[in-house]
C-alpha cells in the first residue's frame, strides 16, 4: 500500500494546490521585496512591484536569478533574514572556488526534513525500518538532508556518512540496515563489492534505496535492484533550494513528483527564456514559495528536463520531472560532485602549465572514472620519468584541494593535445547515462 507523510499535499486537488501555491507566492515575493535588495533592485529593473504578482499566472513577470547572480551574491547578498535567525549553511562547489552558500533558519530546516521525509515514505519507509544514510555529511546536503527524513519517518538512522565501503557493508549486514540513501554510483559499487565478499541479493537485508544527486540511467537502476535485491528510487535537489528532496519517486517509479507546496517549477527556452509549455524539453526553472532565510525566485537550475502532469498511479497529484537529461552549462556531475572544467584550468595556470588538456570521464564498473591529460611546457619537457610523476603528484594534490574529488593526471608531452578548430574540446565524456 502506498505510504504518504503529507497526505494533505501530496494528494491534494488541483484547485487546492493552486490556491495555495497563490497565496504562497504572494507572500514570498512580498518577503523579497522586503528583505532582498539584490532581488529587489533587479524587479525594480524589469518594472515589477508585489502589487503585480497576485498569482502563479504572474510568475512569468519576475526576472530570473541565475548561478552568477548567487556569485555576485556571495555570501549575505540574497538572504531573507537576519544571520541571527539562521542556524546552519549548506555549500556546493562553484567555478573558481567560489562556492554557492545557501542559509537555513530552523524552519528552512524543517521544511526541507518534510520533503525528505515524504521521498522516504513513498519508497516505504516505515519506523520498523533501519535507514543507512550513506551520502556524505558536511557541507553537502545529501547526509544532513536524508538524515533529518529519516528521523522525521521515525527510523533507525545510521548515520554511515560516505565512505569507507567496508564498514558499510558491516553495518548494513549487523544492523539489518533495510534502507540505503547514498548516490546511485556508490550504490553500485557497494553492490559490486557485496557480490565480489559472495553476498548474493537475499542475503542483503535491504529492501529499498533512495539515490540521486547525480544523472543514472535506467540500466543502472535495474543493476543496483538486482544485485542489491531492493527497488531503487532517484531523488532530486540542489543545494540553493535546500538541498534533496525537491522531487523524488514513487512506487511508479516514473519520473520524480515535484513538492509543489514548496517550490513552482516552470520549463524554460535556454537561449531566449521563453516558458514552453508543458511535455516540452527545456531548462527546469524553481521558484521557492516557504524559504525564509534562502528564498530564489525563478532561479535557473540549468538542468534540462520534462514535466508532466499527467495521473500517477501512486495517487499523488504533484506535478512529475523527468530525470535530468543533461545540463545547458558546462557543469559536470564526477562521483556526485560538482565540477567545472574552469576549475581545472585554474589549478593547471596556477601551478604553470599551459590551457592545453583533455578532461575523460567515464564509469566502469559504475564508478566514475576521471582522468585529466594535461600538456607540459617545452620548458617542462624531460624523460625523467621520476619527475614527471612527482609533478603529476603535484597536479593530482592540486585538483583534489580544489574539488574535493581526486582525479589522475597524465602529463603529455607538448603539442599532443588535438588542437581544435572551433571550440576547444575539453571534456570527453564517455558515460552512457
Ligand atoms: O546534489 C542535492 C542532492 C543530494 C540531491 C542528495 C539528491 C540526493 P548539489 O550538489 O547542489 O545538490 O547538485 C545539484 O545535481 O542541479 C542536478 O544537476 C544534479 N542532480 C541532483 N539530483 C539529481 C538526480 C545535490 N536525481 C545538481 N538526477 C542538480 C540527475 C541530479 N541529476
Amino acid at each position: 500500500m502506498e505510504r504518504y507523510y503529507q497526505p494533505e499535499m501530496e494528494c491534494a486537488s488541483r484547485e487546492d494546490m493552486k490556491k495555495l501555491q497563490d497565496e504562497r507566492l504572494v507572500k514570498q515575493v512580498k518577503h523579497v521585496w522586503d528583505n532582498v535588495p539584490y532581488y529587489r533592485k533587479k524587479m525594480e529593473e524589469k518594472g515589477v512591484t508585489p502589487a503585480d504578482i497576485r498569482g502563479i499566472e504572474d510568475l512569468h513577470k519576475l526576472p530570473f536569478l541565475a548561478k552568477d547572480d548567487l556569485r555576485q551574491a556571495y555570501p549575505y547578498g540574497l538572504m531573507g533574514k537576519p544571520l541571527k535567525e539562521c542556524v546552519r549553511i549548506h555549500s556546493t562547489s562553484g567555478t573558481t572556488g567560489k562556492r554557492v552558500v545557501a542559509f537555513y533558519t530552523q524552519h528552512d530546516i524543517d521544511l526541507w526534513e518534510d520533503c525528505c521525509a515524504r521521498a522516504l515514505m513513498a519508497a516505504g519507509a516505515t519506523e520498523e525500518d533501519v535507514c543507512q544514510v550513506a551520502y556524505g555529511y558536511g557541507l553537502f546536503t545529501g547526509g544532513a538532508g536524508l538524515n533529518g527524513g529519516s528521523h522525521k519517518v521515525g527510523c533507525l538512522t545510521v548515520p554511515a556518512s560516505s565512505g569507507n565501503t567496508e564498514r558499510q557493508i558491516m553495518f548494513i549486514q549487523d544492523l539489518q540496515a533495510t534502507i540505503l540513501c547514498c548516490t546511485p554510483s556508490y550504490a553500485a559499487y557497494l553492490g559490486e563489492s557485496m557480490k565480489e565478499l559472495g553476498l548474493t541479493a537475499d542475503q542483503i537485508p535491504l529492501k529499498a534505496g533512495i539515490f540521486g544527486a547525480e544523472a543514472w540511467s535506467e540500466e543502472m537502476r535495474q543493476d543496483i535492484q538486482n544485485t542489491l535485491g531492493i527497488k531503487a528510487y532517484d531523488i532530486y535537489g540542489l543545494t540553493e533550494l535546500s538541498g534533496p528532496g525537491v522531487a523524488f519517486e514513487c512506487s511508479e517509479q516514473r519520473g520524480m513528483h515535484i513538492n509543489e507546496d514548496h517550490f513552482i517549477a516552470e520549463i524554460i527556452d535556454p537561449n531566449t527564456g521563453e516558458v514552453l509549455p508543458e511535455g516540452t524539453k527545456g531548462e527546469l526553472v524553481f521558484t521557492s514559495l516557504t524559504k525564509e532565510a534562502f528564498p530564489l525566485l525563478r532561479y535557473r537550475t540549468r538542468d534540462i528536463c520534462v514535466l508532466t502532469r499527467e495521473k500517477c498511479s501512486c495517487g499523488r497529484t504533484l506535478i512529475k520531472m523527468a530525470k535530468p537529461m543533461g545540463r545547458s552549462d558546462d557543469m559536470l556531475i564526477i562521483r556526485g560532485v560538482n565540477v567545472f572544467p574552469s576549475q581545472i584550468e585554474a589549478v593547471l595556470i596556477n601551478a604553470g602549465y599551459p590551457a592545453n588538456y583533455q578532461i575523460i570521464i567515464d564509469r566502469v564498473k559504475n564508478t566514475d572514472t576521471f582522468d585529466v591529460e594535461v600538456e607540459m611546457t617545452p620548458e617542462m619537457f624531460t624523460d625523467n620519468m621520476g619527475e614527471i610523476k612527482a609533478r603529476q603528484r603535484e597536479l593530482e594534490g592540486g585538483l583534489r584541494n580544489m574539488l574535493g574529488i581526486s582525479a589522475h593526471v597524465v602529463l603529455v608531452a607538448p603539442k599532443t593535445i588535438v588542437r581544435s578548430e572551433g571550440k576547444a574540446v575539453r571534456v570527453i565524456d564517455k558515460r552512457k547515462i
